[in-house]
C-alpha cells in the first residue's frame, strides 16, 4: 500500500522560526514597534506578506507599498544570513528516522511549505534528495490556510488528497490539511492543534509501528 506524506517544513523538520523572529525583530525595532515571542507564534505557517501586514498591524502603523516591498526584502536579507549556517544538526529529533522508515518503505514523500526559502534549507541541512517533491512560497498562489500548497504536492506525488498525510505545527497549516481532506498530524501542542487527527509533541513520540498503521489505512 501507498500513501502520501507531506511534511511541511518550518517547526516540523527544522526550527527557523527562531531565525524569522529574529529578522522580524530587528525590523520592527526600525518601525518602533515592540515585537513580541507570542506574536511570532502566530506568525507561523504565515507567508512573508501577511506576516509584515500583521506587524504593522499590531503596531498601528502604515506605510507605502515601496517602504512596504523595501522592508520584505530586508527583511529576508537578514533571514538568509541566519539560515546560512544552519547545517544537519539542525533536523529536529526523529525526523532522520520517520524519514527513513518512509523510504525504506517505498512511500512518497513531499515538502509542503510556505516559505520561499524552502529548498535553500533543506540543501542547507542535506535533505533535499529525501523529497520527491518540493512545493513552497513560490509555487502557491494562495497561502495556508488554503489548502493550494498540499494538494499541488499530492499531484505532484501522485496521490489522491484522501491518500495523504500531513505534519504541520501551525493552525493555519492544519486547516489546510482538513481543507485539502487529508489526514492531519499536528507537530506540538494539543492546546494549539486541537483540530488535527493526532497531535504529537515531536517525531520521538511517533512510533514506525503508528507511520506502518497510517499506511495500512
Ligand atoms: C514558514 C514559516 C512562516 C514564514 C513563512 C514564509 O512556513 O512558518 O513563519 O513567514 O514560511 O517564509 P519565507 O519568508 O522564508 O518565505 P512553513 O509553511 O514552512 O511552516
Ligand atoms: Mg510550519
Amino acid at each position: 500500500k501507498k500513501k502520501g506524506f507531506i511534511f511541511d517544513l518550518d517547526g516540523v523538520i527544522v526550527d527557523t522560526a527562531k531565525y524569522h523572529f529574529l529578522a522580524w525583530q530587528q525590523l520592527a525595532k526600525g518601525l518602533d514597534i515592540n515585537f513580541t515571542e507570542e506574536e511570532n507564534e502566530q506568525l507561523k505557517g504565515v507567508s512573508r506578506v501577511r506576516s509584515l501586514e500583521k506587524i504593522l498591524a499590531w503596531g498601528n502603523k502604515t506605510i507605502s507599498q515601496e517602504m512596504f516591498e523595501s522592508l520584505m526584502a530586508k527583511k529576508n536579507e537578514e533571514y538568509l544570513s541566519y539560515i546560512a549556517d544552519m547545517d544537519s544538526e539542525e533536523i529536529l529529533p526523529d525526523v532522520p528516522r520517520v524519514l527513513k522508515t518512509l523510504i525504506d518503505g517505498n512511500q512518497p514523500i513531499a515538502l509542503g511549505s510556505a516559505s520561499k526559502n524552502a529548498r535553500t534549507i533543506l540543501e542547507r541541512v542535506n535533505l533535499k534528495s529525501q523529497f520527491d517533491a518540493i512545493v513552497d512560497g513560490n509555487d502557491v498562489s494562495k497561502a495556508k490556510p488554503d489548502p493550494e500548497v498540499f494538494l499541488i504536492a499530492a499531484q505532484q506525488i501522485n496521490m489522491k488528497p484522501e491518500d495523504c498525510i500531513v505534519f504541520e505545527d501551525s493552525v493555519a497549516g492544519v486547516e489546510a490539511a482538513n481543507t485539502a481532506n487529508m489526514i492531519s498530524i499536528g507537530i506540538g501542542s494539543k492546546d494549539v492543534l486541537g483540530h488535527a487527527n493526532y497531535v504529537f509533541n515531536d517525531f520521538t513520540e511517533i512510533s514506525d509501528d503508528f507511520i506502518k498503521s497510517l499506511i495500512e489505512k
